[in-house]
């Protein structure tokens, strides 16, 4: 089972589409380790995106994500990572493909209201960046026995 880290972006919180993208990952049957509201600090915006320092995008992709709240959360489920990216869409909200979460909300190339971790190091890294130990808790899914067949032992 893998984990990612997702962010409901300040676009997305302040047009109170919050409850409805949490609402699409549960639905799937992803199950919800860690969830909070905060504002994310200038210097942590700069860290998480570091990778496109340097890009002319990315001084407003920072001013974006610290100009109000933003929702945190730690997914877990097979193939957590691929499956939640392919269900926010592709980067542009006008390419995105319909019946994702920037496909049919998003408009924006900058304002595409969520971000997702995009491989498993770096939602390792980016779930201990966002969450401390306390904050995340492991418990038992009461419905995993119907969200997968584990009749075989394992995960199918
Ligand atoms: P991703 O969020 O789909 O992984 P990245 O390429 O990692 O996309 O870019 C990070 C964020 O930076 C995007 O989600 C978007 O908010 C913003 N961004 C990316 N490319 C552009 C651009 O060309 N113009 C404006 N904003 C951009
Ligand atoms: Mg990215």
């Amino acid at each position: 089972m893998q984990k990612t880290l997702i962010i409901i972006k300040p676009d997305a919180v302040q047009r109170r589409l919050t409850g409805g993208i949490i609402k699409r990952f549960e639905d799937k049957g992803f199950q919800i380790l860690g969830l909070k509201m905060t504002c994310i600090p200038e210097s942590l915006a700069r860290q998480h995106y570091s990778v496109h320092k340097g890009k002319d995008f990315y001084e407003p992709l920072i001013r974006y994500m610290t100009s109000g709240p933003v929702v945190l959360m730690v997914l877990k489920g097979k193939n957590a990572i691929e499956v939640t990216r392919k269900m926010m869409g592709t980067t542009f909200g006008a390419d995105a493909q319909p019946g994702t979460i920037r496909g049919d909300y998003a408009l924006s190339n900058r304002f595409n209201l969520i971000h997702g971790s995009d491989s498993e190091s770096t939602a390792e890294k980016e779930i201990k960046t966002f969450f401390t130990v306390t904050e995340l808790v492991e418990y038992e899914a009461m419905d995993l026995s119907w969200i997968y067949d584990t009749s075989t032992g394992t995960i199918v």
